[in-house]
């Protein structure tokens, strides 16, 4: 089949749910470019129009270069700091993403892990589990209603946290470029004051070069040894050598880390221990949410494909 405007030829380049695998063969010609030899990537790139990848998908210029009448990269994830918008841009390729639909999921899971952090659920549960019980309670732990809440950018995730945060009677103050405006929350400039103001610190910035390393060494040492850290963002957003070292010292009370700088890799170093949670990059994975992901997917490709506005378009961090 030769390229034509009217071949709806679909790449999937990643990971995506069964269900939205399902409903993109069924609607449109999909192909799988994990499945496919080098001679069979040369023979389908030119037909290729629309490129499905994930929210972990590195979707370099040279990658895009590959199709070379590529008019849309449909990530199924919010996060796209993966993929090179702006070479994608140049090339008159647009970008769409999954926001909105998976806000509240983040949201739960950055306080499922600020909870669970504090209070040591899964140490308290393994305590529970070996039987120690019996020898006496377990260890006192820390409160979390009413504390200082600092979130790492006031995004979509960031106010979904602070709504969270309401309910807990938490002050919650935060930080991103600039001030958001109509945010009640007090901003803080700079990272390193809002840490050092801050009993807990939720990341929810987005991730790429701007971000990277944000949450350094010295940031974690204004936190200090009584403070907890929450990521559920991006992995590279958190210095993490920094944050093994401040983990291993002592200079940080905890973790809830849902991101790592190489997943699935975790550092051993963080495992293992009372006062770090780990959960596997796994907060917008829930049935209803992943679904609706997909559906986003789904409607911003066949909107394409009908010359129809795009549901969800993103512009270059
Ligand atoms: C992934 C995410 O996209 O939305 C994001 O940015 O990180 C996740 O939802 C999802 O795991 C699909 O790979």
């Amino acid at each position: 089949m030769a390229f034509t405007k009217t071949n709806r030829t679909v790449m999937k380049a990643a990971y995506l749910p069964p269900a939205l695998v399902a409903r993109l063969d069924g609607a449109f010609v999909l192909r799988d470019w994990d499945t496919l030899d080098a001679a069979e990537r040369d023979r389908l790139a030119p037909e290729v129009r629309v490129l499905a990848v994930n929210g972990e998908s590195v979707v370099t210029e040279t990658f895009i270069a590959t199709f070379p009448n590529l008019e849309l990269i449909a990530d199924f994830g919010v996060g796209y700091d993966g993929i090179d918008v702006a070479a994608a841009q140049r090339r008159g390729v647009a970008v769409t993403n999954t926001p909105g639909v998976l806000t509240d999921d983040v949201a739960d899971l950055a306080f499922g892990l600020l909870l669970a952090t504090a209070r040591q659920i899964p140490d308290a549960q393994r305590f529970v589990e070996r039987g120690d019980w019996a020898g006496g309670g377990y260890a006192w732990t820390r409160k979390v209603s009413g504390g200082r809440l600092g979130i790492v950018g006031m995004g979509r995730i960031g106010q979904a946290v602070a709504r969270r945060a309401a309910g807990f009677d938490m002050v919650v103050s935060y930080t991103d470029q600039m001030a958001i405006e109509g945010c009640p929350h007090r901003f803080v400039p700079g990272l390193t004051t809002l840490a050092a103001e801050s009993d807990f610190l939720i990341v929810c910035a987005n991730g790429g070069e701007k971000t990277r390393g944000m949450v350094s060494a010295e940031v974690l040492a204004a936190l200090g040894p009584d403070g907890i850290l929450v990521n559920i963002a991006r992995g590279t957003v958190v210095d993490e050598a920094a944050l093994v070292a401040a983990i291993k010292a002592g200079t940080i009370a905890g973790a809830g880390l849902d991101v790592f700088l190489d997943e699935p890799t975790v550092p051993k170093a963080l495992q293992g221990r009372p006062n770090v949670v780990l959960t596997p990059h796994m907060a917008s994975a829930t049935h209803a949410t992943r679904k609706a992901m997909g559906d986003l997917v789904f409607d911003n490709i066949a909107a394409h494909f009908a010359g129809e506005p795009l549901k969800t378009p993103v512009r270059p961090y």
